[in-house]
């Protein structure tokens, strides 16, 4: 298992490469290039600067969260072969340059949502936070500028100033795209990737939708542990698989996620763990990682992923603000810092249980 932080790149970040080497146990980041625009070629220039950027802060680039998918890809108008073409040329690219892992998401308009960027705790830290009730006051048309609000004047992972502009145009090309053909069409972008992915061995791990429900009446698959195996069994390859996000999936409490985890073994190549606080339906607070902070058993998920073999790339998912930190929500260093340490401690207690149990059983 390797431990990672996300990194958005100098310019995009409050966290240096610097603070996250100081975590203990994290050895590398998870990055992006964040001024790309969904549907544009990754320079092979880019890649390779961000790489030599990590690894001389004495780091390693693990995988790329996101390379974002144009909305004719997703929602399949005539330029989506275009765009496919130009999303080949990048995996071509990452290939070349050894990247290894690509997590990306095939949600419609809108990336991750919530209600509230910084709702305030007891405690005095600010968490993320959604309430279905609250999303429903609000006109889809103007989500970007109660997201803006309180971003602290980062721009999100998903929320492309630009795209957002054209919030319109984009519900109009969804407008026929229900659940079936959103899944046509990832089948038909999967199978028109994926010899290039095999290639170069390239982890294509798709993120649950979150929340894992549609929202604004816009179409959501990856949703729960029946599409994300019809996802993994509707194109055979060994780089077809997910990224495990047990907070994503968890905003519905329904979901058992150590339960989803041993469904998923052999498909997990990349795993956000964190924990949710749940409330009534449609309604949940993001928490610390700690499992007594949330509603989530971290020890039973960590100990799922260790029974099905998981060794792939981990990362502290967001994390709540505190000590005063002013970070883009959910990405400021202290909490995740606290979260991989938490992550790595209970794996290091699972890993070393498992193997003195061996050893009485010899
Ligand atoms: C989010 C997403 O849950 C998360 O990790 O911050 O923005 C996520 O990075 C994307 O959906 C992956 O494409
Ligand atoms: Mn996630």
């Amino acid at each position: 298992m390797d431990m990672t932080l996300r990194w958005f790149g100098t310019g995009y970040d409050s966290v240096t490469l610097e603070q996250i080497r100081q975590i203990p146990g994290v050895k590398g980041v998870i990055s992006t290039l964040y001024d790309s625009k969904p549907g544009e070629v990754w320079e092979v220039e880019k890649i390779r600067a961000l790489k030599k950027e990590v690894e001389d802060a004495g780091l390693a680039l693990m995988g790329i969260e996101s390379v974002n998918i144009h909305d004719a890809i997703k929602a399949a108008t005539p330029e989506r072969d275009q765009y496919i073409d130009n999303y080949i040329q990048t995996l071509i690219n990452l290939g070349e340059e050894g990247i290894h892992l690509v997590c990306y998401n095939f949600m419609p308009v809108f990336d991750w949502t919530r209600s509230d960027l910084a709702k305030e705790r007891a405690d005095g830290s600010t968490v993320l936070s959604y309430d279905q009730e609250l999303i429903d006051t609000i006109d889809p048309g103007n989500m970007m500028e109660s997201i803006d609000e309180k971003a602290n004047g980062f721009i999100l992972p998903g929320w492309e100033p630009d795209r957002m502009a054209k919030i319109k145009e984009l519900f109009q090309m969804y407008q026929d795209v229900n659940e079936e053909v959103l899944f046509e069409n990832l089948k038909y972008f999967l199978e028109r990737i994926m010899p290039t992915c095999e290639k170069y061995d390239i982890k294509m791990a798709i993120h649950p939708d979150d929340p894992a429900w549609s929202v604004f009446g816009l179409s959501r698959i990856m949703t729960s542990k029946e599409k994300l195996l019809r996802l993994v069994n509707m194109v055979d390859s060994p780089c077809n698989g997910v990224t495990l996000c047990t907070g994503s999936l968890a905003s519905n409490p329904e979901h058992d996620i150590p339960d989803i985890i041993r469904s998923l073994k052999g498909k997990i190549f990349f795993a956000h763990v964190r924990n949710v606080i749940h409330h009534e339906a449609g309604k949940f607070d993001e928490a610390a990682h700690l499992s007594s902070d949330g509603s989530l058993d971290m020890f039973e998920i960590m100990k799922a992923l260790y029974d099905i073999g998981f060794d792939g790339v981990i990362r502290p998912d967001h994390g709540r603000a505190i000590w005063g930190e002013v970070a883009m929500p959910g990405y400021g260093l202290y909490d995740r810092a606290l979260g991989a340490a938490y992550l790595n401690g209970l794996w290091e207690s699972i890993v070393k249980m498992s193997k003195s149990c061996i050893q009485t059983e010899l």
